[in-house]
């Protein structure tokens, strides 16, 4: 138990200081500065005797306590106190941090959403037992933002933490179930005329990501990777983005031009915002929400590709799009885990969404026919060395130019290197008929998801996957 003297001499001065404003203020003032010196006082007891024994702190056991709590972007200030069984505990919570926190006890009773620089002083009800209390805004608690609450001689209570339950694991020899369908590869043309106006639908929603294995991804229009666009330089998009979720989202078109604190502001469920703008490059570029944590908001599947053609590009037989990004699995049905993406561990890498979805439907095309796949590498964290197991590129376009075309020099390359948020597209032939596997060439995500095939031609089934 700590030693509570220091805390003593602090209360008699701040008692004095009290007095002192008494006489001098008016009923008006008096009121905002007994809730502040409450405030004060509870700050003291928590900061004073963190700051002596690695963050617990003390509340002394008779009748209501009020504790001044701190909430921040992924922590809870202080981190854990102590109380005497009985105790009625009321927290004065301040957010101090860029987005909107919550706590409640066991995740159930407490203040509502705290907007940033807000305060709310709300009772907990009265403690019996230890116990915890957490930001509900999701993967905030994974991320730490718990408070323990700890009453003497009392072990946490046998109703077990909501939040404990395990992640979801992934089997990479599984099957696709019978009627899995893949998210199409294939890419369409760029629809006509030079102004492009669509809805885009912010949600959250339960999908499969692997076999037997869902997740409650983030998207845009319900689907992971979100609606690839595609237009020509020059175009006018104008998107309306509508928040059908419960938590706040945005978005932020790469290909775009546009400040930051207007088109790509957070709107909260229900409203919705006009996102416009003129291409006026090309390439393939990266969309995703850009509300804060956006690595959360990424990595739980919130990103698509917008792709503006550089002008002539030639036509060819097959065009297709694959967007590799990572899984972080939470537990079955949850979202993914923050902490997991702030160690960067992720336990998939994926094209389109999905564990090693075209092995499982291998995209079909005929020997000798020119190809191009667009890549995007949404990340959020992992590069992509993308890599197509039996051919040669003998074009490479990354990040709005050519690396390599068709000339007397005959030079080929085998992999289209890029970074988080990075993008380009590759053309290339199968000369045999066969499977010809896709894969990012580091090779340790191979083994969690990120392998699919092509099918040149008719093929044996007893035909083994590339070498
Ligand atoms: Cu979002």
């Amino acid at each position: 138990m700590a030693d509570t003297s220091i805390d003593q001499g602090a209360v008699a001065e701040l008692e004095q200081r009290i007095e002192r404003n008494r006489v001098s203020r008016d009923g008006w003032m008096l009121g905002a500065v007994a809730v502040s010196v409450v405030a004060l006082l509870a700050s003291i007891a928590s900061i004073g005797l963190g700051a002596r024994d690695s963050g617990g702190s003390v509340a002394s056991g008779v009748g209501p306590e009020t504790v001044v709590v701190e909430l921040g972007d992924l922590y809870v200030r202080p981190a854990s106190i102590d109380l005497k069984a009985g105790t009625e505990l009321i927290v004065r919570v301040t957010n101090k941090g860029a987005m909107a926190h919550d706590l409640k006890l066991m995740g159930e009773t407490g203040t509502g959403l705290v907007a940033p620089g807000a305060t709310e002083e709300v009772s907990l009800g009265v403690i019996d037992a230890t116990t915890q209390a957490w930001c509900t805004v999701p993967g905030h608690k994974e991320a730490g933002m718990v408070l323990d609450i700890n009453v003497e001689g009392s072990t946490p209570g046998g109703d077990g933490a909501p939040g404990a339950a395990a992640a979801a694991e992934i089997d990479f020899a599984a099957e696709a179930p019978p009627d899995f369908q893949p998210f199409d590869p294939t890419l369409a043309p760029a629809p006509g005329g030079t102004e492009h106006t669509l809805t885009m639908h912010a949600t959250e929603k339960v999908i499969e990501v692997a076999p037997g294995v869902t997740q409650e991804m983030w998207t845009f229009d319900d689907q992971v990777p979100g609606p690839i666009l595609r237009g020509r330089v020059g175009d006018l998009f104008t998107i309306t983005l509508v928040n059908d979720g419960k938590l706040g989202h945005s978005i932020d078109f790469h290909a775009s031009k546009v400040a930051w604190n207007d088109e790509m502001r957070t709107i909260q469920p229900g409203e919705q915002l006009i996102y416009q703008y003129q291409a006026k490059h090309a390439g393939i570029f990266m969309y995703h929400c850009g509300t804060a944590p956006a690595l959360h908001h990424i990595g739980n599947g919130m990103y698509g590709a917008i792709i503006i053609d550089p002008p002539n590009l030639p036509a060819v037989d097959h065009e297709y799009v694959l967007v590799q990004s990572e899984l972080y699995l939470g537990p079955e049905g949850q979202p993914g885990d923050l902490t997991k993406m702030l160690a960067e561990q992720h336990d998939a890498v994926v094209f389109n969404g999905y564990v090693n979805q075209y092995k499982f439907h291998p995209i079909r095309v005929e020997p000798n026919q020119r190809v191009r796949v667009w890549v995007l590498d949404a990340g959020p964290s992992e590069n992509s060395a993308f890599h197509i197991v039996g051919t040669i590129f003998d074009t490479v376009y990354k990040e709005g130019t050519y690396v390599l075309q068709p000339d007397q020099r005959l030079g080929g390359s085998q992999v289209l290197d890029l970074q988080p948020a990075q993008g380009g597209f590759a053309e290339f032939t199968f000369d045999e008929a066969g499977l010809y596997p896709i894969v990012t060439h580091k090779f340790a995500n191979v083994g969690k998801g990120a392998l699919g095939l092509f099918q040149a031609g008719e093929v044996q089934t007893t035909t083994a996957a590339g070498h």
